[in-house]
């Protein structure tokens, strides 16, 4: 059973390989995505790691000027997917979304590179060098007070998360105009975010073509700033990783150190005492957003060991079946075939688990083995039911197999 999963798991990589760059999923998705080719990249290793850096380098290969790489890349225009390269009016090298995503590329590459580090030190060294750059657009435009901030809840990866709702029902998006989504035509729309959160993705996305994506200009009014657990763990995590590869390399890393100890200090910053929990805050307001989601568990991954948040783990775990919701199913927000308000995501029931392994906390296990189950029960669907295991989104998901073949597998990590 488990060796028939390994292969439908290589199958899906291969179905959704379209040269050089993978799609999340025929149809649904028909482009490139940031963090989701990371993890795509995880799972090509495991079988043909030359594959797993060519994912990296075509990724890469749409780095703006000024260090962003883009969440979504257009190398080929379909109208199965809304909104396209002319509604971004992007200013990169390749068509492209004008915002990105969070940063588990050095995370990814440092697995892949791990597999076999002597073919991989020609690969990383002009890969370093671009990823070095993108931190430090991050650090350079995206902090407050130390946190990572994200300006399109696109950003984030966690769309309609319950942490934007506050932030979100501040925005008038008047002059959103008429437009067509095209989700909803290979999707049930109770799976899928509503109207009024489209109008204001769509508002945001004008607003930021508008103004041309300049950095400065961006600034002046935002419209949308949150700084958010997702971003701001995952950046501590990734520069972690890239000053190991630094070292590697015999790069001088005591910049990315210091950069650290800054996020170190801005992730205390996102930690809501009342609500014992890391959290989102409104950088324009101070407001929390009160949200017990997926991604304030990143904290260990994070690299902090947040010995509070192990009551809280355990409190949310019991609600479900499959590891960790979207959002905590203790709170009357809870939904639970809606996307990021509630489903169980394999990517990120893998990276909370990393985190947990690695602070060697016993859920980790629990989570790999629960996300293991999920998937042999209810294949590779894009997320799922966390009460009942029920497939929700699109199909033959390429991070659900990546994360089978990389983490959730009885063979994961072997070499084949
Ligand atoms: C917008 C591709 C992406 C994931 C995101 C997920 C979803 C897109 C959408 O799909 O977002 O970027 O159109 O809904 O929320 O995490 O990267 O799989």
């Amino acid at each position: 059973m488990m060796k028939l999963l390994d292969q439908t798991a290589r199958d899906i990589l291969r179905l959704n390989d379209r040269g050089g760059y993978t799609v999340p999923t025929e149809g649904l998705y028909p482009y490139q995505w940031n963090w989701d080719s990371a993890f795509a990249a995880m799972g090509f290793a495991q079988f043909n790691v030359d594959r797993a850096w060519v994912e990296f380098e075509t990724l890469f290969s749409g780095q703006w000027d000024n260090g962003m790489v883009p969440h979504i890349l257009f190398h080929q225009v379909d109208e199965g997917y809304f909104p396209g390269p002319e509604m971004w009016k992007s200013v990169g090298p390749i068509p492209s979304s004008g915002i990105t995503q969070p940063p588990v590329a050095a995370t990814m590459v440092r697995l892949v590179f791990e597999r076999n580090p002597n073919v991989g030190l020609a690969r990383l060294a002009p890969l370093y060098d671009k990823i070095v750059a993108w931190h430090d657009w991050f650090m350079a435009w995206r902090l407050d007070q130390g946190a990572v901030c994200t300006t399109h809840p696109w950003e984030t990866g966690r769309d309609n998360a319950p942490d934007w709702d506050g932030a979100m029902a501040a925005i008038d998006p008047v002059g959103v105009g008429e437009y067509r989504r095209r989700d909803t035509s290979h999707v049930d729309s109770e799976m899928r975010p509503t109207r009024e959160d489209y109008d204001r993705y769509v508002w945001l996305v004008q607003r930021g073509a508008r103004l041309n994506w300049d950095d400065a200009a961006m600034l002046q009014d935002t419209p949308f700033r949150m700084a958010d657990p997702s971003m701001t763990f995952t950046l501590m995590r990734a520069q972690r990783d890239l000053a190991e590869l630094g070292r590697s390399l015999g790069r001088d890393v005591s910049t990315i150190e210091g950069q650290i100890a800054k996020l170190e200090s801005g992730a205390q910053t996102l930690w809501n005492e009342t609500l014992g929990c890391y959290d989102s805050r409104d950088t324009r307001t101070g407001e929390w957003a009160n949200s017990i989601s997926n991604a304030s568990f990143l904290c260990w991954y994070g690299g902090l060991p947040a010995p509070q948040m192990r009551a809280v783990l355990t409190h949310v775990l019991e609600g479900v079946t499959y590891g960790v919701p979207s959002f905590t199913p203790h709170d009357p927000k809870f939904e639970a075939k809606r996307y990021w308000r509630g489903p169980v995501w394999a990517v990120m029931n893998m990276l909370i688990g990393m985190g947990l392994d690695e602070m060697d906390l016993p859920e980790g296990q629990v989570l790999r083995e629960g996300t293991a189950d999920l998937i042999t029960k209810h294949g590779f669907s894009e997320y799922f039911d966390p009460l009942d295991g029920s497939p929700a989104g699109g199909g033959t998901f390429t991070w659900t197999a990546a994360v089978w073949l990389g983490w959730a597998s009885p063979d994961a990590g072997q070499n084949s």
